[in-house]
């Protein structure tokens, strides 16, 4: 039995972690699984990602506490590691992700969050970094991304004093674009990852690689990057149909189902 589900709506994949009686926390069967299903897409007909949590009160409870509670040293770095390879993973996957945050995004489940593209939240969606309140620091990229998404003397805060952050705060803060009553997170999860996938998505995944490959980059090398992924687009189905549609002021065709050419 797998603590991930997977289900395919259109060019729309979700995915759900499933273990909601631990609230969604993340032990190493759930990182297995979750590593596995993420190499199961088929990224040639799915364009866009969307990760949730079971139930109605935790996206992810952080990493498992109990599991962790007898690790060596050793251990607790292989730990960190697997963790930290599956959320590259998410933040490298060629196309969005949006993560769904519904409840808790404590620990690694705020991590997790801060390792997808865009983050929506219901309105009882909690976001904290309480690992120094258990003697660790977070060791899913808290540190890192967290401080690249929002103010750094906040994110500080967070980490530091274990301040959690409610979905309006959230909002405020940048940490989420939207918050949603809870009955309307997925729906609107889903509008927006719709509205992703009805754009070109070779010019989708290049503005992906050119945001996460420029932005630790000098300004002069970012725009390199930028500069090759726009060439990149030329010659493609899409951009050829698109800039025609547009020339002709006809509508634009369907467009293609996705090759990687
Ligand atoms: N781990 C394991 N079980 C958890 C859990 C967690 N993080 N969070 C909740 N649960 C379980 C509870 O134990 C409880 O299980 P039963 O007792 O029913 O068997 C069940 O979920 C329901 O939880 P509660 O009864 O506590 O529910 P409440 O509504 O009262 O409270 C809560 C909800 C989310 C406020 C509370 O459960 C809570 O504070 N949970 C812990 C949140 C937390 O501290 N999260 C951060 C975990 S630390 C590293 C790698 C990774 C990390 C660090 C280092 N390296 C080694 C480099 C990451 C660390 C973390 O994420």
């Amino acid at each position: 039995m797998s603590y991930i589900k997977y289900e395919q709506n259109g060019f729309v994949g979700v995915l759900t972690i499933d273990r909601e009686k631990a609230l969604n926390a993340l032990n190493s069967e759930v990182l297995a699984d979750l590593d596995a299903e993420l190499d199961a897409i088929d990224l040639d007909s799915t364009r866009c990602l969307i990760i949730t949590g079971a139930g109605q009160k935790s996206f992810v409870a952080g990493a498992d506490i109990g599991e962790m509670s007898t690790l060596t040293k050793a251990e607790g770095e292989a730990f960190g590691k697997k963790g930290n390879d599956v959320f590259r993973k998410i933040e490298t996957l060629p196309i969005p992700v949006i993560a769904a945050v519904n409840g808790f995004a404590l620990g690694g489940g705020c991590e997790l969050s801060l390792s997808c593209d865009i983050r929506l939240a219901a309105e009882n969606a909690v976001f904290g970094q309480p690992e120094t309140g258990l003697g660790i620091t977070p060791g899913f990229g808290g540190t890192q991304r967290l401080a690249r998404t929002i103010n750094v003397g906040k994110a500080k805060e967070m980490i530091y004093a274990g301040t959690k952050v409610k979905a309006p705060e959230a909002l405020s803060l940048g940490l989420v674009s939207a918050v949603y009553p809870a009955e309307e997170l997925m729906p609107a999860a889903m509008k927006l990852a719709e509205r992703i996938s009805a754009n070109a998505p070779i010019a989708v995944r290049a503005c992906k690689k050119a945001i996460n490959d420029g932005i630790s980059l000098p300004i002069e090398k970012a725009v390199e990057v930028e500069e090759k992924l726009f060439g990149d687009c030329f010659e493609t189905h899409d951009q050829k149909e698109g800039m025609a549609c547009f020339l002709s002021r006809e509508k634009p065709k369907p467009k293609a189902v996705f090759t990687n050419n």
